[in-house]
């Protein structure tokens, strides 16, 4: 009989190292989309530089091609709507004064709303066949969507958590996760925020306490843990 040792990886991250059994782990990508990353989208429509999103794009696919090359389980996420906006909470829709509202046409095709060219994964990070894509109406990822069932289908755990923007989809998704009992290990460099300083604070929230919400590391860390 041979024995099968699960895989555990040390990630060096903050507050403190986290061993993580890869087998129960899941790459979770939040809302790398073209409406939140180029310009035309729902991101500048808020009035948002996006262009200080791009530094998360690199670290992203680093730890993807990784992700990939190694079998994890690979959750990619797309906020938006459905066209008819049945899912879209008129307190979302009315709120504040966008250039252009959710639903309406952009250059990108209608902003927000699922189908439309910007509501898709930007090139670079592109899901691969096979993929786990989640569409959520909401910030959270586990909110009105089938990411809870598929993680339990999946066995897993743990969630190594990247994506936009760090204080918005990313935390809202590693609080309902840390809820609902996995450990989420949130990747600094591969999140980013239209605000630098609500991109470190988010990352401060959720390793303050003793790690109330989860880990920070970086994508070095988390790759080097992968490697090993
Ligand atoms: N506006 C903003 O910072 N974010 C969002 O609206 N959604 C996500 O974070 N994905």
């Amino acid at each position: 009989m041979t024995d099968v040792t699960p895989a555990v990886g040390v990630v060096i991250a903050e507050p403190d190292p986290i061993a993580l059994d890869w087998g129960k782990t899941a790459l979770v990508i939040i809302d790398m989309q073209r409406d939140f990353m180029e310009p035309g989208g729902f991101g500048e429509t808020l009035g948002n530089d996006v262009s200080l999103l791009a530094s998360a794009v690199a670290p992203i696919g680093k730890v993807l091609a990784a992700a990939r090359k190694s079998g994890m389980l690979v959750v990619h996420t797309r906020e938006g709507h459905l066209p008819d906006l049945s899912d879209a909470p008129p307190a979302k829709i009315e709120r504040g004064a966008p250039s252009l509202r959710i639903g309406d046409p952009g250059p990108m095709g209608r902003i927000l709303i699922r189908g439309e060219a910007g509501h898709d994964i930007i090139p670079e990070l592109y899901p691969f066949a096979g993929e786990v894509v989640i569409d959520k109406p909401g910030k959270g990822a586990f909110y009105a969507t089938e990411l809870g069932n598929v993680l339990k289908q999946h066995g897993i755990e743990n969630l190594l958590v990247c994506g936009v923007t760090t204080e918005v989809c990313v935390n809202t998704t590693v609080r309902e996760a840390n809820d609902r009992g996995y450990r989420c290990v949130v990747i600094a460099d591969g999140c980013a925020s239209y605000f630098p300083e609500f991109h470190e604070m988010g990352l401060k929230m959720i390793k303050a306490q003793g790690g109330i919400f989860g880990w920070v590391a970086d994508s070095v860390a988390v790759l080097k843990a992968m490697s090993a």
